[in-house]
């Protein structure tokens, strides 16, 4: 697949943020070397021979120190790791480096003794990315430790390319909320839920009045900052498992798990007047902008298990949003 100009820019605009350079095709921003050795004078002998030759930060670590080091939040991209250190027990270190999130995807360099096939095997298989025998010169230990800091620079890169994936296939831009190609799915489990436990949910559609004339008056940059803020005072309402998205253009949907039509009514009535109520402001200079909204509200999980499905529900909601439309706007309708 090609991807788009857009996707493009940002892909670029995470890598400079890690430090890749485009022209180069590598990182140029320093990372975070660990050096573990059987001693504190074999990693300061590291140390000594990598001066000059990588450019990333090396500091040493004593192996009964890493974990406690990890969870005060001191990372590194890159460990160097004596099959030694730690009374001999080197090995285990790279097992409790993998089973931490936080250093799951770190490179991870074992040294061990030109005898020690064995163990040096045994690196392998637990997770170790790479090995130098002891004794090994200072020039092979540095383009072997700068090979995996690109290694791992790289994996940085892919995974933030795959989050920023997700956030735009899930969210909307403008708004940050859910899109609707995300909110349907979830709406389709909100109701599954619901028929398994017999709980209510409430769905409502929320339509911003007269909307057009924002954008007549003010013009469009203006209306996108309104809908940001009513999307922000819609968020402000809910609970964390309730499903907030945007429907449409200046509509929005919302889906509360579990809530009565009681409860469904006041938080709706509540979002409808914090929204009529504070006229918003975007500019010190400009007049605040008085909007309203009109909601549709409709129940599901109430009839058993002939409780409509999400389809229905929506147009049941949308049917209220329209009457309440009709009947003067700026008003919650069942
Ligand atoms: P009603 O009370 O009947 O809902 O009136 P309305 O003006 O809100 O309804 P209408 O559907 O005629 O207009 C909606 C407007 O919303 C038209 C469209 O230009 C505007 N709109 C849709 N999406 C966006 C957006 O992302 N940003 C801005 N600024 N305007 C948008
Ligand atoms: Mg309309
Ligand atoms: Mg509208
Ligand atoms: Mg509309």
């Amino acid at each position: 697949a090609s991807a788009t100009s857009e996707e493009l820019r940002r892909r670029n605009e995470t890598a400079h943020a890690l430090g890749f350079s485009e022209a180069h095709g590598h990182y140029e921003a320093p990372g975070k070397i660990i050096l573990i050795g059987t001693t504190a004078e074999e990693a300061m002998g590291w140390r000594a021979g990598l001066k000059g030759m990588v450019h990333d930060e090396v500091a040493i670590e004593r192996a009964d120190h890493l974990l406690e080091s990890i969870y005060h939040g001191d990372i590194a991209d890159l460990y160097v790791i004596s099959t030694g250190a730690g009374d001999g027990d080197g090995l285990r270190l790279i097992s409790d480096l993998r089973a931490r999130e936080a250093t799951r995807d770190a490179g991870i360099v074992v040294v061990h003794g030109p005898q020690d096939r064995r163990e040096a095997l045994m690196a392998l298989d637990l997770g170790a990315n790479d090995l130098i025998v002891r004794g090994a010169d200072p020039e092979e230990m540095a383009l072997r430790l700068r090979s995996q800091m690109r290694r791992k620079k790289e994996t940085d890169l892919l995974r933030l390319t795959l989050d920023e994936g997700l956030r735009l296939a899930t969210r909307d831009k403008l708004t940050g909320l859910y899109n609707r190609h995300y909110a349907l799915p979830h709406l389709d489990k909100i109701a599954r839920e619901a028929r398994e436990s017999g709980q209510h949910f409430a769905l409502m559609l929320i339509d911003v009045d007269r909307f057009k004339s924002v954008n007549d008056t003010w013009g469009h940059a203006t209306g996108d900052a309104v809908l940001i803020e009513v999307a922000r005072r819609l968020s402000d309402n809910l609970r964390s498992m309730d499903l907030v998205s945007r429907f449409g253009g200046e509509e929005f949907l919302i889906c509360m798990p579990m809530t009565s039509l009681m409860e469904a009514r006041a938080v709706a009535e509540r979002m409808r007047a914090g929204i009529c109520a504070r006229p918003i402001a975007l500019a010190p200079d400009q007049a605040p902008i008085s909007i309203s909204v009109s909601i549709g509200l409709a129940m599901g999980g109430d009839q058993g298990a002939a409780t409509p499905d999400v389809d229905t529900l929506l147009a049941i909601a949308d049917r209220a949003l329209y009457a309440a439309k009709a009947e003067g706007r700026n008003q919650v309708t069942l």
